[in-house]
This record gives C-alpha cells, structure tokens and sequence, in this order.
C-alpha cells in the first residue's frame, strides 16, 4: 500500500508546474531536516504531503472510477458517460480483469494509464474538439475508469477498490435495485470507506425498472444505509444507463469535481509557493564550495600537536640514535656510555623493547594536551567551520558549526587509540648496526690479542729468553698491527657510523611523523570533516530542491 502511494506521488509530481514544486520541496525538506527549525521543516513536508495527498493520482487530471458488482451497470454508465459504445455491456469481467479508460480533452494521460497498467486497447481519447457543448469542455482533464467488477476473482491488483480510493479524485459506486442493500456490499466495501467519503458517489443504476412511485423511497433507503456506513454527505444519484435518465446530472456532478480540483490546485500551488519561499528565505543563495584543504590541514597540525605527535617523534629519533649508537659505537666508550643516564628515561619512554609499547605508556608520559593546545583545537575547529559556512544564513551556518562540534567528545579517546595503533618503527636497532656491532667487537678482540701477544713477547724479552719469529707485514709486526689496528679501525668505524645512525634516525623520525599525522587525519576526517562536509551536501541538496521548487 504504501509503496503504491508512492509510486503515485511521484507519478503526480512528474512533469507538471506544481509537480516540480512538489518534488523539489521533498528533496529540500528532506535534506533540511536536521538542521533548520524543526517547525519549519514540518510545516513544509506537510504542505508537501497535504497538496501530493489532495492531487491524488494526477495534478492535471481528474480520475474518476465506476465501481460495483457484476451486472450493475458500470459498463453501461461508463458508455453513457462518454456517449460511445466503448466498453462491452452485459460482459461479465472476471475473465479480464483489465479496466477500460476514457480521457477527456488532450492527451497526456499515457503515463497514468501506463501506471494503472490500463493496455493501449483500451484507452480512448476522447477528443474535446468533436464536442460542442460546454458540458464536455467541462470535463476535460476527466480519465473515467471502467473498473472490473468488484466481486470478480480476477482483480487486477493495480486496481483494487480499496486501492483506487486513495488515489481516484471520484469514486462512483454503481449500486443496482436488486442488490444495493446487500450486507455484504456495505460490510466489505462501503463501510471501510468512510473516511474517504469526500472522494465517493452513489448512482442507483437501472432506475427504469423501478416503478415511478418507488422510485423516491428507494432513493431515501440508499440514502439511509449510506449514512448508517458513515456515508453521509455522499451525493447519492437515481440514474437510468439504458435510457439515459439522470446521466446529464451525473456528468454535472463530474464536471464540479473537476472545477474544484483546479481550484484546490492553485490554491495548493499558492501554498506551495509560499512555503518554498520561506524555506528559501532561511536558506539564503550562498554557493557551497568544498571545504578548504589547507583548513583541514591547519586543524590536523593543531590536533598533532595537542596528542604529542612532536614528543613521541622527537624520543623516536633519540632512541634510535642512542640505540644505534650503543650497537655501533667503540665498545669500550659505549659500554662507559652506559653508565650516563638515559635521557629517554626522564621522558618515561621506552621505545626500545616494543615501538607500540611507547603509545601503551604516552597517555601517561607523554605530556598530556596543555590549555593552550587544546584552545589552538578548538581555534582551528571554529575556522573550518566558518570558512565551510562562509555566507551561508545564520541557520545554516549554525548547522554546519553544530556538525563541527558534534563528535568532539570522542575525540580525546580516538585519537590515543589511533596513535596507540600506529606502528613507530622504532623498536629495532637497524640491521646494518647488528652487523656493525659484530665487526666491533671483532676489531677489539684483535686489538686484545694483539695486546697479548706483545705482552708475551715482552715478557719473554725481560727473561732473556730466545724470542720466537715473528711475523710481520710491511715491516711491521702482526701483534703490533693488530693491537693499533684493532684500536683505530674501531674508533674509526664508530666516528662514520655516528653519521650514518644519525640520517636513520631522522629518517626514522620522519617516517613516524608521516604516520602518526595520517592516523591523526583519520580521525579528524571522521570526527570534524565528514559531519561538517555532511551539512554542507544538504545544504546543496535544498538549493537545488528549492531552485526546482520555485522554478
Ligand atoms: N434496464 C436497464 N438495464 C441496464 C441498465 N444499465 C445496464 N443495464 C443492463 O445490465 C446488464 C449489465 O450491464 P453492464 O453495464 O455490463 O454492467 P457491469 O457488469 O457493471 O459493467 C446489461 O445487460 C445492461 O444492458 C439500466 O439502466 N436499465
Ligand atoms: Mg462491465
């Protein structure tokens, strides 16, 4: 049901003037809500529910459906409405259980026959140009149904009567001598239909087989079942089909339906009118442009700087210089070195056993965001929101700082989980430095047996004892070289890898700052720059709403 409702509202709102206002009002109140005066937004959708509601099926057409049983006449009526013979009388219709349409005036009606899934054969245009009398040209715009019998089995689902009701502009009920005070007719049927009595019509059909005397207490007795249903006010017709009786009454009563229709459709159009300017005049014209990338960028810093992404990355380049530097240094200083104090440890940091395990204590060691960072956040959240609402109304621009701001909170919290999951790469000591740490104490090993060696020949020289050969290269001997060599290569090896450590660990540094900004960006992204980014496409999407809307 609802789903059909719909398809008829936005079959209502195609094509026409005040369509284009319906649609584009929709769109606006839609994309508004949320963020203007909730008053507002609800006058405006109802205004919007209230016209698509009243042009039921069509804004430029006035449906008007033959309903009833088999046999009543509705065929007949249908015929003697239009004056041709266009739909089969005496056929009884459960075994097509299309309905046959007739349309007044010009055409234009093919897209509410093609929904009513009415087949091209049976639709007739009748052309109001064949027709002299003012009577027809009254009628233009009417598209009469000749539904199938409501008691048939085979109704097609598009037009069931409940259905119809809440989308025909007329219903007609086409009721017979024989069966009008049938139970079942006023239980299944017109009593439900109470609350659309405005849209109902009564013919008492086959009028020229009642006698003439009864005919007036057979009308009163329609007249008062109809209003034990809750029926009242509903017009209730005698007509003749056969001959025509009460035919020229009928069509009048059609052609008033279809003036009040105009009339509440420029009535609806006012209405229209009146709410989409006011939305308008809230709204104001300014141009939505992207949010400014160098603002994002602004905010992203002040947020780096509050979560101590400064901090973090300058103990990252410290370890890693410190570490390095230990692992590659001259054994004998940097194992003295040792003894200093660690000036990572005043930071209570400790990067070396796991890098994550510096973000599991930074909430603790890392100084916590001062007044003056957290005011620079705050600064920088109100300058993206001017800057994504510049020009806008008041309302809007309200909006789009209230969206700044919605997410604030969990800010805090995101933040520290983002930097706690970001991967520092500081907790290995580079490869090359292993390496290097190897060699080293090679180069001390060979300086110690080196030492050794001298030692044993010096000592067997102070004895007087016969002194083995030994070897030499270039005239120099291998203790003594290994001894000086030991000792220069290391310190030498140590002072070039200084350099070296200190370009890793900058680049260490580097690396996790890049990292730690983006984990940052994603959460501002998140928090600050969708919410505000979200206001500003529903912004766009009521100006365009409202440019079709007063188009
Ligand atoms: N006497 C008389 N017969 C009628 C009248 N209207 C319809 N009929 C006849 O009633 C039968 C059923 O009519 P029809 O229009 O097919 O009814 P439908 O089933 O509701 O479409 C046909 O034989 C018609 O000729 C009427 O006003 N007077
Ligand atoms: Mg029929």
């Amino acid at each position: 049901m609802t789903s059909l409702l719909e398809g008829a509202r936005r079959l209502v709102t195609r094509g026409t003037d005040i369509g284009q206002r319906i649609e584009g009002l929709d769109v606006a109140t839609t994309a508004a809500r949320g963020h203007l005066d909730p008053d507002l937004v609800d006058r405006t959708t109802a205004a919007v529910e209230r016209a698509s509601g009243r042009l039921r099926l069509s804004a430029d057409h006035t449906v008007v459906a033959l309903a009833g049983a088999t046999g009543s006449g509705k065929s007949s009526t249908f015929n003697a409405l239009n004056g041709l013979d266009l739909a089969a009388v005496g056929v009884r219709r459960p075994t097509t259980s299309w309905a046959s349409a007739c349309v007044w005036g010009d055409d234009g009606a093919d897209e509410l026959l093609d929904w009513l899934g009415i087949p091209e054969r049976h639709r007739t245009v009748r052309d109001s140009m064949l027709d002299t009398g003012r009577e027809d040209r009254a009628l233009a715009g009417v598209v009469l149904l000749d539904l199938p019998d409501h008691d048939s089995t085979e109704v097609s689902h598009h037009l069931e009567v409940d259905r119809l009701v809440d989308l025909a502009d007329l219903l007609v009920w086409v009721l017979d001598p024989q069966k009008y005070a049938d139970a079942a007719l006023h239980d299944r049927y017109l009593r439900p239909l109470a609350g659309h009595h405005e849209v109902m019509l009564v013919v008492l059909n086959h009028l020229d087989t009642v006698p003439e005397s009864r005919r007036g207490a057979m009308l009163a007795d329609v007249r008062r079942l109809l209003d034990a249903d809750g029926l009242v006010g509903v017009p209730v017709l005698g007509v003749s089909a056969r001959h025509g009786t009460g035919i020229l009454e009928l069509r009048q009563e059609i052609a008033r339906r279809v003036a009040s229709k105009k009339a509440i459709r420029t009535r609806l159009a006012a209405d229209l009118l009146a709410v989409a300017e006011r939305l308008d005049e809230v709204t104001g014209r300014a141009r939505v442009e992207r949010l400014p990338q160098q603002r994002v960028v602004a905010l992203d810093d002040a947020l780096a700087e509050a979560a101590g992404v400064p901090t973090v990355v300058g103990a990252v380049e410290q370890s890693t210089r410190l570490r390095a530097n230990r692992a590659t240094g001259w054994p004998v200083t940097s194992w003295l070195s040792r003894l200093k104090p660690d000036p990572l440890k005043r930071l209570h940091l400790d990067l070396g056993s796991a890098g994550k395990q510096l973000t599991g204590t930074a909430r603790t060691s890392v100084p916590e965001a001062t007044l003056v960072q957290r005011a620079r956040v705050d600064t920088e959240v109100r300058a993206l929101a001017d800057d994504a609402s510049a020009g806008m109304t008041r309302p809007w621009s309200a909006a789009v700082r209230r969206a700044s701001t919605s997410r604030l909170e969990e800010l805090g919290d995101r933040l520290d989980a983002a930097l706690g999951a970001t991967d520092l790469g500081a907790a290995r000591v580079p490869m090359w430095a292993g390496a290097v740490r190897v060699l080293q104490w090679l180069l001390v090993l060979s300086a110690l047996l080196g030492g050794v060696w001298l030692g044993v020949l010096a000592v067997m020289g102070y004895l007087q004892l016969p002194a083995p050969e030994t070897p030499s290269a270039s005239g120099i001997p291998w203790p003594t070289l290994m001894l000086l060599g030991g000792v220069l290569a290391g310190v030498l090896l140590a002072l070039v890898c200084r350099a070296l450590v200190a370009w890793t660990a900058r680049r260490r540094a580097r690396a996790a700052d890049r990292r730690l900004r983006r984990a940052i960006s994603e959460v501002s992204a998140e928090l600050v720059v969708e919410p505000v980014q979200g206001v500003l496409t529903d912004y766009a999407a009521v100006r365009a709403g409202l440019e079709k809307a007063l188009a």
